[in-house]
């Protein structure tokens, strides 16, 4: 398959004016009409290039006349000698077959409804076209079908018996395009903007979902208010239509005018939506609807430049999460997601910059690292500039190319011309792959305290010596009674080396270093538990009081693996000070009372120079759970009763308090033998009570009866279903995890078909790491068998699960060598995609 290059980034050889599209909808013979106006770009004269992909063309002409074409598998094209030197008109007809596609790119059904999902080069599968961003145009739309709600672009221009039509007024790439028509109920609302304009909005849902849009739609508004008063951005259409679909690769999509989302990511309802769910529900939401601005307005000149409104929406949506629920909590949540997923990518075969240089397969870069680590950058930007420079910086930004696609060159440019700053050293963030590890030493003189950092970023593949980075570091300083000697102080790091004094420091302070994680770094501190403990309790940014305890827990568990070592007291008082102090907010001693993940440990010990044995990490995790519960024994059924929530509110307090009293069932089920959990599960009234207690039960190995009753009650519900699948193979014995994994692939109700029910039952194999890693290595010749299956229908899916054996360095030989079998298997089966070969090629390295 061919490489495409940054660096070789050219022009297309033709604009687009307008584009006329016309849908006759059929589920296996779908008409697709296209009447498009080029115009030959001055800039790069050339063949007119037009991709195209499993179309059926019926005709094709320019301004009437038929045309010589060469015609592949990917594209038609017709010479420059052949054409108007002159703005032309080019007329198509193509065959499509919407029911046949199960790849869910480009025009599919779901359900009985069509859709269509164009990001990135799903729209080349509707229709001969320039399928690239920088390609920009006005599009008007007829759908012609038996459906009763048809939908595009856009505002409504006309519809009658069996056909509706909309015009979308704002120039936009194809990626952007989106078609929806089916049986569909809309729960309705409407919005007056900022300058007095009336949006209609609408959630369209399957029948049978419309009592869960109401949470949605309140999200929607609060984005809306919420982009206006803190980025000044206003809506631009009159309408803007959300629709639900069951069949979804990835959670949602910011089609102009007209969000497609996964169900799972906008119906939410009390008895069926856990605290998690509305939370994800409200930030999806947000970062859809933010993307009109910062995606659709201004959008990417190419696909290397998908940080560029990715890695900026999700800071957008972050910020608007913090600023409806906690900012402190929703950033350890940050923290621990992108420690997760993006630090462990960082780590391993597939690193790659956040604006990457090469992709054979652009689907394969919608990462943790284009997404997340794309968002730490704009904070660290905002850090660096403040708060009032960042606004202007961004001002600029939307005044200058608004309407345009555009670099991350021209995103860092409207900031030095707002702030006056040079940030050439500042853009490395985008070009170097890699975590840097930033150590710091400390010194107390004659009341001056020195900070010394080095920072160094690791090879990654195809990079190697590395200059430092520009990274913003927030510390703090605590005197030894525990008040803050210095507050929240920002230092610019710039150099491998540099030392920063803080004069006039009467006693030697304890130093918070990285407040807030004020860069994706790993920071490499010497701290013994008294001084870890010390900041749990004393220091005043709540990040690092969480860090502090994060660290404790962390320490305890690798001290346990390697030696055997039993749980500190001290370790587990300071906890239990913690969880049980009343004055702080329950969501946050929920977090301090979570333990690091299996999968985090397994690094830790890699770091640390150990081989990471999954079961070993596995036991000890389980006993530092029974040593918790029985330490915080008597404190905890007061702590369970005292966070009840009699009425179910999805807000930040509400979640916060069950969020705890969960946690606390959790370690109580270890010690009563299931009593609190089971009287929970046989009275919840909501989704999060009613799972958390049912996986406190499983957690402990019990829970068989409360599983067949949460299937007997809940078979009919899609979404609630894919947490039944969920949560036994999440919770299965390191053991059994396979083969349950593997029973349920024969349940009436699982489909490889659909996204979620197949991350459901594999997504939570990959998590179950004591499961997956298990020494027989059945999980994964069950997951690549699984995978091969599901490349065929669906490959887009496939080759993103596939990162499940990114880690498989870690491990001991024989592991090792078992999963490299696999990949090899992968490799060599026939036909398996361009997505999937290009992800087990690189895993391989
Ligand atoms: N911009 C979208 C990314 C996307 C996508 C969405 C659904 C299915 C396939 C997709 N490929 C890429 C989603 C977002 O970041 O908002
Ligand atoms: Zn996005």
């Amino acid at each position: 398959s061919e490489t495409i290059y940054l660096k070789d980034y050219t022009e297309p050889h033709h604009w687009v004016r307008d584009v006329h599209l016309t849908f006759r909808l059929a589920p296996k013979t779908t008409r697709v009409l296209s009447r498009i106006t080029f115009t030959p770009n001055d800039n790069n004269r050339g063949d007119l290039v037009l991709n195209g992909e499993g179309l059926t063309l019926i005709t094709a002409t320019v301004d009437a006349a038929i045309v010589n074409m060469q015609i592949t598998d990917t594209e038609l094209r017709i010479a420059a000698a052949d054409l108007p030197q002159k703005p032309f008109v080019f007329e198509a007809e193509v065959e499509i077959a919407p029911e046949d596609n199960t790849a869910l790119e480009g025009l599919y059904m779901s359900s009985g409804m069509y859709c269509t999902q164009c990001e990135a080069e799903g729209f080349r599968k509707i229709t001969y076209y320039p399928d690239r961003p920088d390609v920009m145009a006005t599009f008007t739309v007829r759908v012609e079908s038996d459906m009763p709600v048809m939908l595009s672009n856009g505002n409504p221009v006309a519809m009658g018996a069996g056909w509706a039509e909309w015009h979308d007024p704002w120039p936009k790439p194809a990626y952007l395009f989106a078609l929806v028509a089916g049986d569909l109920l809309n729960h309705a609302g409407s919005f007056t903007t900022m300058s007095g304009k009336e949006v209609e909005l609408n959630i369209y849902v399957r029948r049978g979902d419309e009592d869960k849009c109401a949470f949605g739609m309140q999200a929607l508004k609060d984005s809306m208010t919420w982009d206006e008063q803190v980025y000044g951005r206003e809506y631009d259409l009159d309408i803007f239509n959300i629709v639900a679909v069951d069949d979804f690769n990835m959670g949602a999509m910011e089609n102009k005018g007209l969000n497609i989302f996964n169900s799972s990511c906008v119906l939410a309802s009390q008895a069926t939506s856990t605290d998690a769910n509305f939370e994800r529900i409200e930030g999806i939401i947000a970062h859809e609807y933010f993307h009109n601005w910062t995606g659709n307005r201004i959008t990417c000149r190419d696909w290397f430049q998908l940080c560029l409104k990715e890695g900026l929406t999700v800071y957008r949506d972050q910020m608007f999460s913090g600023d409806m629920r906690s900012h402190p909590v929703k950033r350890i949540e940050e923290v621990l997601t992108l420690r997760a997923r993006q630090f462990r990518e960082d780590n391993g075969p597939l690193a790659h910059p956040v604006r990457p240089e090469s992709f054979v397969e652009i689907n394969n870069f919608y990462t943790a690292t284009v997404y997340e680590k794309g968002a730490e950058i704009i904070g660290m930007l905002r850090r660096l500039v403040g708060d009032d420079a960042y606004r202007k910086g961004c001002d600029l930004y939307f005044e200058r190319h608004d309407g345009q696609a555009v670099t991350i060159e021209d995103w860092l440019k409207a900031f030095e011309d707002a702030t006056g700053r040079d940030l050439a050293h500042f853009a490395h963030w985008y070009a170097q792959a890699g975590t840097p590890r930033l150590s710091v030493s400390e010194a107390w003189e004659d009341g001056t305290f020195t900070l010394t950092f080095t920072q160094s970023t690791p090879d990654t593949p195809g990079q190697t010596n590395k200059g430092p980075q520009h990274m913003p570091i927030a510390v703090g300083l605590i005197g030894p009674n525990g008040d803050e000697v210095v507050p929240t102080t920002v230092l610019e790091l710039t150099e491998a080396t540099q030392s920063f004094t803080f004069d006039g420091v009467g006693a030697r302070p304890i130093a918070s270093i990285l407040r807030d994680f004020s860069a994706p770094v790993i920071l490499d501190r010497d701290m013994d538990a008294a001084t870890r403990a010390f900041l749990l309790a004393h220091d005043t940014d709540p990040f690092q009081k969480w860090e502090m305890g994060r660290m404790l827990s962390r320490d305890t568990l690798v001290a346990m693996i390697t030696t055997g070592a039993t749980p500190a007291t001290d370790y587990l008082d300071a906890i239990k000070t913690v969880v049980t102090d009343d004055t702080l907010d329950p969501a946050f001693r929920a977090l301090v009372l979570g333990l690091p993940s299996q999968d985090d440990l397994a690094q830790t010990l890699v770091d640390t120079g150990h081989t990471p044995d999954p079961q070993k990490i596995y036991d000890a995790r389980e006993a530092l759970r029974h040593t918790l519960a029985r330490h915080l024994s008597d404190e905890m059924p007061t702590l369970f009763s005292r966070h009840e929530t009699p009425v179910f509110v999805p807000d930040a307090d509400g979640s916060g308090k069950r969020s705890l009293r969960l946690s606390i069932l959790s370690l109580l089920t270890l010690l009563d033998g299931g009593t609190a959990a089971r009287n929970l599960f046989a009275r919840a009234d909501n989704m999060t009570e009613q799972a958390g207690s049912l996986q406190a039960l499983l957690a402990a190995g019990l829970g068989t009866d409360e599983l067949q009753a949460f299937e007997t009650q809940w078979q009919n519900d899609r979404l609630v279903m894919d947490k039944w699948f969920m949560m036994q193979v999440a919770f299965a014995s390191p053991a059994d995890a396979a083969s349950v994994a593997e029973g349920l692939t024969h349940h009436p109700a699982f489909t490889m078909k659909n996204p979620n029910r197949f991350r459901a039952v594999f997504g939570a194999l990959t998590a179950n790491h004591a499961g997956f890693h298990h020494e027989s290595g059945a999980a994964y010749v069950l997951l690549a068998k699984q995978l091969i299956a599901l490349d065929k229908l669906n490959p887009q899916t496939a080759a993103r699960m596939s990162g499940a054996f990114e880690t498989w360095r870690r491990y001991d030989t024989s592991r090792q060598a078992s999963i490299c079998s696999q990949l090899e298997q992968m490799l060599s089966t026939r036909g398996l995609s361009r997505d999937t070969t290009e992800m087990v090629t690189r895993i391989l390295g």
